[in-house]
């Protein structure tokens, strides 16, 4: 569906007056909102340049109830793109358009607060030549987005993990995400505990499962590296033509965490076709074939670097995920719908009843999936 261009109209106008703040020459010819994240609010710039090309930019908020320390985040993002930058040139291939890069804003940050926009706004430039999925149509998507996602972990392993703050603390610690659930319901606010006993009681009965990774990690049994966070499929851009990834985007989560949950955040969004908002859960399953060409694409990047603990639970972290984020959601709604954007009523609910759906489906194929990455494993060896 082509998105609304605004121009002349309200929206239109702030659009162009946050463009105004950042270095962009050109004359502005319209702005377009991009509604495909749950959490920061983005608009796509458009300007005609000197020479008459048309020249397109993201604009965008930084949601600092989500993110408490907005500037911090933005420390690590120019850490983290100043970083891919320079690896790139350094083996000569041409960074430009391929990579995010941040634009100076008026004042000599590369952000700027912005009060009567609500706060802090930053500018990059627009990937182009390329679309995101909300979800896999074919395996072959589902191979780059591993490869993309693996290559990006390789790409920043060597920063200094003293140069990355968290940006949210305890991210993917499933456990105490459990926690804020089990607080949330005793709490029951808005009183919609009464709507969902029947998660409830399906997540207390997978508890026991939910800090075999953090305890892994806590007795060092699987490394801590720099990872992304939020390898959603929608997160990698591919390119319009041929599908071939160019560019991993939303950094503002990568921070040190595990790479277990960043393949299996891959493994939620990239091996079933129904999105996260479907209500119809005959849809949601998760398919062998894109998990295949999804584990391919990734081990064919990320192999080399990967101990064996890790290689262990990279299906077993699909399903843990999975169910981490459906608490998530299922936690926002209890709580009133404060973190996630949402655009019906109950929109919460839904997502959360979805994931617990796909979690059920990931279960019953991990050890199948299991099998398929140990046959990955054994041919790398050969
Ligand atoms: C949020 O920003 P977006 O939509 O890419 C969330 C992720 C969730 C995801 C669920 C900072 O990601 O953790 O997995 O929604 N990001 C944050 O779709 O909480
Ligand atoms: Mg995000």
């Amino acid at each position: 569906m082509p998105l609304e261009k605004h121009a002349d109209d309200e929206l239109g106008r702030r659009i162009a007056h946050i463009g105004d703040q950042f270095a962009i020459s050109g004359d502005f010819l319209y702005g377009e909102e991009l509604r495909n994240g749950h959490i920061n609010t983005t608009y796509r710039a458009c300007y005609r340049t000197e020479d008459g090309h048309e020249d397109r930019y993201i604009l965008q908020r930084i949601n600092d109830y989500v993110f408490k320390d907005p500037a911090q985040v933005m420390r690590n993002v120019e850490k983290v793109t100043r970083h891919i930058t320079w690896k790139l040139l350094r083996r000569r291939r041409n960074a430009a358009g391929q990579t995010l890069t941040l634009y100076p804003a008026r004042g000599g940050r590369n952000y700027i607060v912005l009060p009567e926009e609500g706060g802090m706004w930053r500018c990059y430039n627009n990937i182009e030549d390329t679309h995101t999925y909300d979800v896999v149509e074919n395996t072959r998507q589902a191979y780059q987005a591993g490869y993309a996602f693996g290559s990006f972990q390789d790409l920043i392993s060597d920063m200094n993990p003293e140069d990355i703050k968290e940006s949210i603390p305890d991210f993917h610690n499933t456990p105490k995400r459990y926690q804020n659930l089990e607080a949330s319901a005793a709490a029951d606010v808005k009183g919609r505990l009464a709507a969902c006993t029947a998660e409830m009681e399906l997540v207390r009965s997978w508890a026991p499962e939910f800090s075999r990774l953090t305890d892994m990690q806590a007795r060092g049994e699987i490394p801590t590296r720099i990872t992304h966070n939020d390898t959603k499929i929608n997160n990698v851009m591919l390119d319009a033509e041929t599908d071939a990834a160019v560019c991993v985007i939303d950094l503002d989560t990568v921070m040190p965490g595990l790479v277990l949950y960043d393949f299996g955040d891959m493994v939620r969004t990239a091996t079933c076709m129904a999105s996260e908002d479907e209500e119809d859960l005959s849809k949601v399953v998760m398919q062998m074939p894109f998990f295949e060409s999804l584990a391919e694409g990734y081990l064919d990047a990320a192999h080399e670097f990967l101990t064996p603990a890790e290689v262990d639970n990279l299906a077993f972290a699909g399903w843990l995920i999975t169910t981490e984020i459906g608490i998530r959601f299922l936690t926002d709604y209890l709580d009133g719908d404060l973190y996630f954007r949402t655009e019906k009523p109950e929109h919460n609910l839904i997502r959360a009843r979805n994931q617990f759906k796909l979690a059920q489906s990931i279960r019953r194929n991990l050890p199948e999936m299991e099998k398929y990455i140990r046959r990955l494993v054994r041919a790398y060896r050969k």
